[in-house]
């Protein structure tokens, strides 16, 4: 006997943990008012279990080309909706979005049933989507998009540089280097929401997982929703405890020295980029604010 089991497409595992990881987010504190987007690329088997809920939209163009995502499914968070509100209304908070055959547009096909878009920053998110497909074979499925206050904070006392963030994050707390091994990268401040800024951080995707949006935020992509989840948090709580560190003195008496962060990848069996591990003077931060010797 065949046995179709009907599945209403708000208890599956992939929107119950889109919606989880959301409220996550909202109960983080990096998604006030309608700060922030999320996206996951949906596999086939949940398309299929989506289908029958699904209802086409007109096709509307993208805002960028993103050919390697042609025929592909996300779930996404839409334009001007609150993380806060995703956990109570998912149907009205988030859409399915098909992408076409060009990779040039994209119709709704799920959600936001009271009207509106999927979100502004979907370029960027699309165009991260298709270098992580790119890169990961497939494997990376999730683009977030957060206001995490304290990374924000640190792109107003220390240069915009890679090597900088990097390697200040890196030494305030062992773990992370081998979290995010291959470092972060930072975009400099740009208008938000359109292809160049999509353009900038999808370049900056080729390398890392991580990008920094200067005075704004941070994207995040990985694997699954634990993963990147975990990710932003694990970048987010070493910026915090740097904004602590600064806030209790500019230079720091004693950090973990490139000699040590070799060893540990050696034993964690991860490859650290040597130009994050630069010679510094003493244990000195790299913050301004220790330049003009306050
Ligand atoms: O409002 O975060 O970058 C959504 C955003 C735009
Ligand atoms: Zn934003």
């Amino acid at each position: 006997m065949e046995e179709y089991i009907k599945m209403n497409i708000l208890d599956t595992e992939f929107m119950q943990g889109f919606i989880r990881m959301a409220n996550d987010g909202w109960e983080q504190g990096w998604h006030e008012r309608n700060g922030g987007n999320l996206s996951y690329r949906m596999k086939p088997e949940e398309v299929v279990q989506g289908k029958e809920s699904f209802k086409e939209g007109q096709w509307q163009p993208i805002g960028a080309k993103v050919p390697g995502l042609a025929g592909e499914f996300f779930l996404v968070t839409g334009s001007g909706k609150y993380f806060r509100n995703v956990i109570l209304s998912p149907e009205d908070s988030l859409c399915i979005i098909e992408v076409d055959k060009q990779g040039e547009n994209y119709r709704r096909v799920w959600g936001l049933v009271n009207g509106g878009k999927p979100t502004s920053e979907l370029p960027s998110h699309l165009m991260n989507h298709e270098v992580k497909k790119k890169a990961t074979d497939g494997k990376y499925r999730v683009i977030y998009h957060a206001h995490t206050t304290n990374v924000i904070a640190l792109t107003f006392v220390l240069p915009l540089k890679d090597e900088v963030f990097t390697r200040e994050l890196w030494e305030m707390a062992t773990e992370c280097p081998v979290v995010f091994p291959s470092g972060v990268g930072v975009v400099p401040w740009m208008v938000p929401g359109g292809r160049e800024i999509a353009a900038a951080t999808s370049e900056l995707m080729k390398e890392y997982d991580v990008a920094i949006w200067a005075h704004h935020g941070m994207f995040a992509s990985g694997e699954d929703f634990d993963l990147t989840f975990g990710l932003m948090h694990t970048v987010e709580k070493a910026a915090e405890i740097l904004v602590k560190t600064l806030s209790m003195r500019p230079d720091k008496l004693q950090t973990i020295q490139p000699e040590e962060f070799r060893h540990l990848a050696e034993d964690f069996h991860v490859s650290l980029p040597e130009k994050f591990l630069f010679e510094k003077q003493g244990t000195q931060s790299t913050a301004p604010v220790e330049k003009q010797g306050i």
